[in-house]
């Protein structure tokens, strides 16, 4: 009798620990959740919603990743397009040109193999691959220059494969688009 007890109070137990379990990976899974949920609206998520695809083998023949195309651009709503590609071993352009306290959206690929872009100091973070197009979304709130290494390993040139960005004031880069339809600070 008192066997039977025992037995019905252990399970009782059980039950207990397993819905409290139960429970903690429910808010652990629906927190996880809401913070994939929160970073896909405020366009921080990485990879993008979306999957853009081109040939790696013809950018330099024409289109959006053509030489004449690279570089920072103005849109009519005021926010700045950088195009921009990775290949053995370097960016181009090799110097991007930004202006501060503006939407930025970066639009890059890889010419060759899998590169990695990095800009120190923010959250722009993204792998290159040949055949995709990353999308990235930054906004620099001061002037100045941010090292910008590749940070996926593409060979043996790979350590020496670097480029920058630069932040000006958004008066001096309105200036400088009155002169030139795609901007870079690459000599
Ligand atoms: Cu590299």
């Amino acid at each position: 009798m008192s066997d039977v007890h025992e037995g019905s109070h252990s399970a009782g137990v059980a039950a207990r620990i397993e819905k409290r379990w139960a429970a903690i990976s429910i808010i652990i899974i629906a927190f996880l959740t809401g913070m994939a949920a929160y970073a896909g609206v405020h366009q921080a998520t990485m990879p993008q919603a979306q999957v853009e695809t081109i040939d790696p083998t013809t950018l330099h023949l024409g289109g959006e990743f053509s030489e004449g195309n690279l570089g920072s651009a103005i849109e009519p709503d005021g926010s700045v397009t950088v195009r921009a590609i990775g290949q053995q071993y370097s960016f181009v352009p090799q110097c991007i040109l930004v202006p501060a306290r503006t939407p930025i959206t970066l639009r890059a690929t890889s010419a060759d193999v899998v590169h990695g872009l990095l800009v120190q100091g923010t959250n722009v973070n993204t792998m290159l691959v040949p055949g995709y197009v990353s999308v990235q979304h930054a906004s620099f709130s001061e002037p100045g220059e941010h090292l910008m290494p590749c940070q996926e390993f593409c060979s043996v040139g790979h350590e020496g494969m670097w480029g920058r960005v630069k932040v000006v004031t958004k008066e001096e880069f309105l200036a400088l688009s009155e002169t030139q339809r795609r901007l870079s600070c690459a000599k």
